[in-house]
């Protein structure tokens, strides 16, 4: 007997609205707590993502002068340092996205023109979501080549901290990465296996995730580059993982680089407040993507799914 799971890009819209918080009620130690403003502001914008269907058009933001200062602080800092420490793959997107969809110092991009950009190269697309799923759900929607991606931003009072997902690390972070076809496929191989996991299986992945997709490093030349969302939007984070190299079993408070082996990662265990003690350095994107997939293949699943893009289907053999 298999348990349910998603087999149709409709069936998204069951899971999207399973957040784990309200995504509008903050922690008293969120920077935003105090600011009924920015509370309010949340509240609309969850709103948006708990009414959001799955074959209707995402909903344009309209967002705010403070909102835009906002992203600006965040793209002044990290432009420079992504030219230097972002793999090509991203620098290449990124460019693109630059000229065709909407991405600028003083313009947020919106998540319907980037799924527009996206689903002429390899098909991805961004899904509202009004804050964080279980993994489980979470990569469920990677198999239908689907990334939850919140529309809030951070609160203005540390523009360059935020304690979950927002804009900033969903649209400079994820989004160009998703228009590269070997971190596409990598993604949604990830998500596919998820169908159905046993929860153990879903941790592991999981954690291959984070240490792939959120703070991945890949060799370029013979220098170590971020492909990795969490890296590519925190400035601090992306100079310490990649400024200088230091061989494995690095020492003092330099960051341990291991090859990318998604065995090694699945129980590979991390801080998530503070930078990563431990980082994986695939050979290529394309490397990433045939370790995980061998490494899938090997997971006890008594069923083999598979995504069709012409319906958006999920078969199972
Ligand atoms: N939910 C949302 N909304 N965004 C994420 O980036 C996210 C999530 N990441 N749930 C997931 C968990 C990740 O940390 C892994 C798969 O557990
Ligand atoms: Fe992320």
């Amino acid at each position: 007997d298999v348990m349910w799971f998603p087999r149709h890009l409709s069936e998204l819209d069951l899971i999207a609205n399973r957040t784990l918080d309200a995504g509008a009620d903050l922690e008293s130690d969120h920077p935003g707590f105090n600011d009924e403003v920015y509370r309010a502001r949340r509240g609309e914008l969850a709103k948006v993502a708990q009414e959001y269907q799955w074959n209707e058009p995402i909903p344009y933001i309209d967002y705010t002068e403070k909102e835009v200062e906002t992203w600006a602080i965040v793209w002044d800092r990290m432009e420079g340092l992504l030219d230097k420490h972002a793999c090509s793959e991203y620098k290449k997107s990124f460019a693109s996205m630059k000229e065709h969809c909407g991405y600028g110092r003083d313009s947020i991009p919106q998540a319907q023109d980037i799924t527009d950009y996206l689903q002429g190269r390899t098909g991805f697309r961004m899904r509202p979501v009004a804050g964080l799923l279980s993994s489980r759900d979470f990569l469920n929607g990677l198999a239908f080549r689907t990334f939850f991606s919140t529309q809030y931003i951070r609160h203005d009072s540390m523009p360059l901290y935020t304690p979950e997902p927002d804009i900033c690390h969903e649209l400079l972070g994820h989004a160009p990465m998703f228009a590269d076809q070997d971190f596409a496929d990598f993604s949604q191989e990830i998500g596919l296996a998820s169908l159905g996991a046993s929860d153990e299986d879903v941790q592991k992945l999981a954690w291959c995730y984070w240490h792939s997709v959120e703070f991945g490093l890949c060799k370029e030349g013979g220098e170590h580059k971020a492909y990795g969302a969490g890296l590519l939007s925190s400035y601090g984070e992306l100079e310490y993982a990649c400024a200088d190299y230091r061989p494995a079993g690095g020492t003092d408070d330099r960051p341990e680089i291991k090859p990318w082996d998604p065995a090694v990662a699945s129980v590979q265990e991390f801080p998530i407040t503070t930078y990563q003690p431990v980082y994986f350095l695939a050979e290529s994107l394309n490397d990433a993507k045939t370790k995980m997939r061998e490494f899938c293949e090997n997971l006890k699943k008594p069923f083999l799914s598979r995504h069709n893009p012409n319906t958006n289907e999920i078969w199972v053999d």
